[in-house]
């Protein structure tokens, strides 16, 4: 066996996690990722017929049966994954219908994977179904966002309206725009479920008055795409209460999609 830690994906989750704790995105124990793996990037690493321990889920998610994932862990601070990985993230297995999670590897002090378990796979399930390329689900709580859903209106277009007017180029990297939940209890299959019907339409799902989730085929794009939302947001709370004199119009954003070949949400724009 080769050792996990030389592992491309891992190499790749470790500086993402640390990435993400230096732009201020996790304190403490704040935000979870989850990254989809298949047999075959695995195997070298891990013997798979060696479980750990089997933990329940507490759901069901018959279209990840089989499917391994490696996932940070709950209470864990993203801080601390570059120093002690094998502490902080683990590698499971889900199975019994997505009602186990068997680990294969990490969460070596007895831990398990995150509180928001639910939210993550409900979401790869969603997005699985839209783009079978996406392996990446990202959480975490970005202040400009969070600061947003305080003082602009949670309204889904209106909200997606004001980020792409904030930089020129979030409509090319978000054309399906950004949906939004209202406050809901985290940790729990609700607000899993409910995420993941928001995941059908967006690769960027606000939780009002606590973070974001982020979806896409890897973690570079996906740390990207959250990257460029709150940048967008950051914009937003240096002007929103100062006079606007100039934006982005309409018109120059449909001169966007004409010029990268992207087509934003149905209805959002004039
Ligand atoms: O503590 O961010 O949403 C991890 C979280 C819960
Ligand atoms: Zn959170």
């Amino acid at each position: 066996m080769k050792d996990i830690l030389t592992a491309p994906f891992m190499t790749e989750m470790i500086r993402t996690a640390t990435n993400m704790y230096y732009h201020g995105w996790n304190e403490r124990n704040g935000g979870n990722i989850s990254l989809l793996l298949e047999e075959e990037q695995i195997q070298d690493y891990v013997n798979s017929n060696t479980v750990l321990c089997s933990i329940p889920t507490g759901f069901t998610a018959p279209e990840l049966e089989g499917k391994y994932f490696l996932v940070t862990g709950t209470g864990k601070y993203f801080k601390n994954v570059q120093y002690a990985p094998e502490v902080n993230l683990g590698l499971v297995r889900l199975t019994d219908g997505g009602g186990t999670a068997e680990l294969l590897w990490g969460f070596t002090d007895g831990g398990r994977f995150t509180s928001e378990f639910p939210a993550h796979m409900m979401s790869h399930v969603a997005r699985l179904k839209v783009d079978p390329e996406n392996r990446v689900v990202m959480h975490c709580h970005p202040a400009n966002l969070l600061a947003m859903t305080y003082v602009h209106t949670l309204d889904e277009r209106e909200f997606t309206r004001t980020l792409w007017q904030m930089c020129t180029e979030c409509i090319v990297v978000f054309p399906d725009g950004v949906n939004v939940l209202p406050w809901m209890l985290c940790g729990t299959n609700e607000i899993g479920e409910a995420t993941a019907e928001k995941m059908k339409t967006a690769r960027l799902v606000v939780w009002s008055l606590h973070g974001i989730y982020g979806a896409g085929k890897d973690l570079d794009e996906t740390f990207g795409l959250i990257e460029t939302a709150e940048k967008a947001a950051e914009i937003y709370m240096k002007i929103a209460h100062l006079p606007r004199v100039t934006t982005i119009t309409d018109d120059m954003m449909h001169q966007l999609e004409a010029r990268f070949g992207v087509k934003g949400r149905d209805g959002y724009l004039a």
